[in-house]
């Protein structure tokens, strides 16, 4: 078997999230390629620990030299959202596959920057929208197709978390514009927008809003404080290409929510439920059945998606298999020259509805989003 060998650029939540990935794809699914964990990229000392600890057989300080290395055939962008378009465009003009983590971009100009070096150099690219690959929402995205849904009438789909209600706690990264690009839209949105773009459909027009509740923090390692230049909760109405409507709703200060991505799809057939926080489990209602009321699917069945891979009915599996499913669908995809998804092309159209929304904020009034 061939092995694919992985520069990986950032080793923080996602970079631990995508090692233990690597380390434990080719042990749940037939993989059609080793992924070699070849090299991590980091630009401060902790990222030799790190290669020690999750078995990367090399450590750079500087991506340059990690997309141009010979010995490497993909790289996986794990950093902040500010560098995934430098990263991405350079791992492309490298001829590399490409795994990014999401948000694609800052910005739709970025995110069209990086598709276009991706044609160009007809390199395979896939963004880590992990939620596609639970398996309730891949059940859910096999039923939506049997029509099991028939004509989609709503969408609900919220993502609340809690993590920065305290006033003291301080201005990381993701709050920091010029390296999120955006506060809560672009890191939870950007998930209820694929996901629902996934099991519904394109969005053409929408209308949100934003609030900052808390507009000034510590900054970290300091004693001083520093203005949040983004978004605490965003909240935007939309209207999909099929005829369907939908509710979206990001926010980090849903307090005792605390990995809550909620949706809930309803149409003139049936309806379905969805928690994250309890992501082994599917509530549907067939409309067509005469004893009413939401049945519940406990998706751990060797038919169901992904799951069988693991164990035997009923022992549920967590949020890193998310991971472990989509880097075996990505190792094969590479291996085997199929499509990848969702590739940069369409997690552009995802970045469009995000930046849609923004300019639908700040004009206070409904965007079309392409
Ligand atoms: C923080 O909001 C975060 O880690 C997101 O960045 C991830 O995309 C999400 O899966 C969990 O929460």
């Amino acid at each position: 078997m061939k092995n694919l060998n992985i520069a990986m650029i950032g080793y923080k939540f996602m970079g631990k999230a995508h090692s233990n990935a690597y380390l434990n794809a080719g042990k749940f699914f037939d993989l059609k390629a080793n992924p070699v964990r070849k090299l991590i990229c980091g630009r401060s000392k902790d990222v030799i620990p790190f290669a020690k600890k999750w078995g990367w057989e090399n450590y750079c300080h500087n991506y340059i030299e990690a997309v141009r290395r010979d010995d490497v055939d993909i790289v996986d962008i794990c950093t902040p959202n500010s560098s995934h378009a430098e990263i991405a465009i350079a791992a492309a003009n490298a001829k590399k596959a490409i795994l990014c983590e999401k948000p694609l971009a800052m910005n739709v100009a970025e995110a069209e920057d990086m598709v276009a070096a991706a044609e160009e150099n007809n390199v395979p690219t896939m963004v880590c929208f992990n939620y596609r690959r639970v398996p309730a929402i891949a059940l859910l995205k096999k039923m939506i197709d049997e029509g099991k849904l028939g004509r989609v009438y709503h969408i609900r789909a919220q993502y609340l978390q809690d993590w920065i209600m305290d006033p003291k706690f301080p201005r990381v990264w993701r709050l920091v514009k010029a390296l999120a690009g955006s506060g809560v839209h672009g890191d939870l949105n950007a998930h209820i927008i694929d996901l629902a773009r996934f099991l519904v459909g394109e969005i053409s027009d929408v209308s949100g809003f934003s609030e900052t509740f808390i507009k000034e923090r510590p900054l970290e390692n300091s004693d001083k404080s520093g203005i949040v230049d983004v978004d605490d909760a965003t909240l935007f109405l939309a209207q999909f290409k099929n005829g369907a409507i939908g509710t979206f709703e990001a926010t980090r200060f849903g307090g005792g929510n605390k990995n809550g991505l909620q949706l809930e799809i309803n149409g003139s057939k049936g309806s379905f439920k969805f928690n994250l926080e309890n992501m082994n489990e599917l509530f549907y209602l067939n409309l067509e059945e005469k004893e009413q009321g939401f049945k519940r699917i406990l998706v751990t069945e060797p038919e169901h998606p992904y799951v069988g891979n693991f164990w035997p009915p009923g022992h549920i599996i967590g949020y890193e298999h998310t991971f472990v499913n989509l880097i075996a669908d990505f190792i094969n995809g590479v291996a085997e020259g199929t499509p990848l998804m969702p590739d940069f092309k369409d997690a552009l159209k995802t970045q469009k509805v995000l930046d849609a929304v923004i300019k639908s904020a700040e004009e206070r009034c409904w965007m079309k989003t392409y």
